[in-house]
């Protein structure tokens, strides 16, 4: 990535009113090297939280595993090492960055499966404006099977009804709770309506990522062409204003048990040696 000073302004400026940007060569080809040696290691042994989201009748599958990058040296050092955290500290444009988890999506060939539209921070244990994920394809994907962003969705004042990915992927990981009394609204039927929102999704090259706002409504990212397959790495970064958040509907990841037994209550600032801090 260009790091002059006007280049990464303008892009944090477009992160800041779109909630997503698309940032070009990120990071260099060693990098996307070295997770996909990782990856694969991590998918033939994946960590309990590892699920296939979606298996189709010929067999296509999606599978979804998380917060791997303790035990993925590979993992550990992109985390530590990469351009990624400064990426997002400058992108959030904080004082302090910490790092969140990270997660992978990784489709076979032709896996058809669109993962539905949400929003990533309704299911987080931490609430907050300041978060950035990042979603960084290992392989070239195309603008059809890319993940799509509604432009400007993060700066909504809604409390939508979100997915219930247990529903979709029949794992009880996976379900997610409503509040009695709790006055959600409907979740938009962005599908069904596609041309009136504004839908933002990219031809992506390895090392290219696109970095989004934890509450920016985005989905899709399957609907691959037979001879592609689709290997997804994504981290999740937290910066000023976020506060761990222990949600009654339930959190994935939840983090709740673990922030507990490191001393962190519901409205602290996000600390401790679980989620590092970054120099920005
Ligand atoms: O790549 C996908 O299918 C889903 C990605 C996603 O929802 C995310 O990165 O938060």
């Amino acid at each position: 990535m260009s790091t002059d000073r006007d280049s990464i302004t303008d892009l944090a400026n477009i992160f800041y009113h779109d909630g997503v940007v698309l940032v070009r060569n990120a990071v260099d080809d060693s990098w996307i090297r070295l997770l996909t040696e990782g990856l694969d290691r991590h998918i033939e042994s994946p960590t309990i939280r590892g699920r296939i989201w979606d298996r189709d009748d010929q067999g296509r599958t999606c599978f979804y595993d998380s917060q791997a990058w303790r035990q993925i040296p590979e993992y550990q050092t992109f985390v530590e090492q990469s351009p990624i955290a400064s990426i997002a500290g400058k992108l959030l444009n904080t004082e302090r960055v910490n790092f969140f988890f990270d997660a992978v999506f990784v489709r076979t060939p032709g896996a058809q499966f669109r993962t539905p539209f949400h929003q990533d921070e309704p299911y987080w244990s931490v609430k907050g404006f300041d978060t950035c994920s990042i979603w960084m394809p290992l392989v070239a994907v195309e603008k059809k099977s890319a993940l799509e962003f509604v432009r400007g969705s993060h700066r909504w004042p809604q409390d939508f009804r979100q997915t219930n990915f247990g529903a979709l992927t029949q794992d009880s990981r996976d379900q997610r709770r409503e509040l009695d009394g709790k006055d959600y609204q409907p979740f938009p039927d962005i599908e069904g309506h596609r041309d009136d929102y504004e839908i933002l999704s990219w031809d992506m090259a390895p090392g290219d990522c696109v970095a989004f706002n934890g509450r920016t409504i985005h989905g899709g990212s399957g609907n691959l062409s037979p001879n592609r397959d689709l290997k997804v790495f994504n981290t999740q970064w937290l910066g000023d204003d976020v506060r761990v958040c222990f949600r009654e509907e339930g959190m994935d990841p939840d983090h709740s048990s673990l922030m507990r037994e490191h001393g962190l209550k519901h409205g602290d600032r996000i600390g401790t040696n679980l989620y590092p801090e970054f120099p920005l």
